[in-house]
């Protein structure tokens, strides 16, 4: 059993790698500042699961939490290209001050190994495909900024301090737990809840931009894999998680409009700023280094996902029927 951190535990990636992580009988902290995350994601895991509120910028506090563990998966993040776009600075913040303030409090609390969580976008205006980790960086949006700058310095501390690091480039994870509802969330996600609730998703373009969407067991896997890796195989290196496979946008409201039986067209909108046109991994160094291999496809991703929504909109329609019942009690 190892002690672990997990920042960002509230989030949609952290409450999920919580949750196997438990499983797995491990022993875990986690801290959230519950500006992204909310608390159902982990209510289930209380109390196996100590949580901490708070925000990790705070480094006395984290350097705290830090103390006797083994591992930190470092989540937390402000994990959003267009609102990076609009607040650069809060996203900053969040992301860079937030990583640097992580990494220095795990190297005084003599924590071993910390594994952070990166982004594809880190690949930006590249057209080649499929991506791989030699290739040069070139980041668009502030938020691929900052999540390269976490990389260097998960690279920068791996060389000078006794501080076993690594990257963890994620490629468009989806899953049950993503949140649906802020403007900002992500494209499957906002597609899913659209269609059970009737309304037209909207496509930003013309919908033949595609991603390498990987569901999120895979990217918990990855995680669990990095963290068990040898040493001296992954330190300060940087591994992509994905599916290896691409999908267009049209496709996959395809696709989802006949899993959901909903086949009204959505609305198209302007692209977006600093958007993507095709995003697609090589994934042979994770498989080589790591031993990882994504266990559920994109197709059976995209099953269970609408499956995990369908619960969470009957959850709410009860609730809703039960609170007007209540409010419809004779007094
Ligand atoms: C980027 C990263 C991803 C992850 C994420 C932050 C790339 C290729 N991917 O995701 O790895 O770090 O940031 O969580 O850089 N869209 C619509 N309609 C909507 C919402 C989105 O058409 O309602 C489009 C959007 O314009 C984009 C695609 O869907 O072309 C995916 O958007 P997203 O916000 O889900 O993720 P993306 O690619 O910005």
């Amino acid at each position: 059993m190892a002690r672990i951190l997990v920042t960002g535990v509230a989030g949609f990636i952290g409450s999920s790698l919580s949750r196997e992580l438990i499983v797995r009988g491990h022993k875990v902290r986690g801290i959230d500042d519950l500006s992204g995350g909310t608390l159902a994601n982990i209510n289930d895991l209380l109390p196996e699961l100590d949580f901490e509120h708070a925000d990790q910028c705070n480094q006395a506090l984290v350097k705290k939490l830090c103390q006797g563990v083994d591992v930190v998966f470092h989540q937390g993040a402000i994990p959003s290209v267009p609102r990076s776009v609009l607040d650069p600075l809060g996203s900053h913040r969040a992301n860079v001050d937030g990583t640097l303030s992580v990494l220095l409090a795990a190297r005084d609390a003599g924590v071993r190994r910390v594994v952070y969580a990166g982004s594809s976008s880190a690949y930006g205006e590249s057209l080649t495909l499929p991506k791989h980790e030699a290739m040069a960086i070139a980041p668009i949006s502030p938020y691929a900024v900052q999540k390269v700058t976490g990389e260097l310095y998960m690279q920068s501390f791996a060389k000078i301090y006794p501080l076993e690091t690594v990257t963890l480039r994620y490629f468009n994870v989806f899953g049950p737990h993503q949140a649906a509802d802020s403007p900002y969330s992500g494209v499957l996600a906002k597609f899913i809840t659209a269609m059970l609730a009737g309304q037209r998703p909207t496509i930003f373009g013309d919908g033949s931009q595609s991603r390498d969407f990987t569901y999120i067991q895979n990217v918990v896997e990855a995680n669990i894999l990095a963290a068990l890796a040898p040493a001296h195989l992954i330190r300060g290196k940087v591994y992509n998680i994905a599916c290896g496979e691409r999908h267009s946008l049209s496709e996959t409201y395809d696709i989802l409009g006949g899993m959901l039986a909903f086949y009204t067209p959505p609305v198209f909108a302007e692209s977006r700023t600093a958007d993507i046109q095709h995003s697609l991994a090589d994934i042979t160094r994770a498989t080589s280094d790591l031993g990882y291999k994504p266990s559920v496809g994109f197709i059976e991703g995209l099953r269970r996902t609408v499956e995990w929504y369908k619960t969470q909109t009957d959850r709410s329609s009860t609730t809703a029927k039960l609170t007007d019942a209540a409010l419809l009690q004779p007094v």
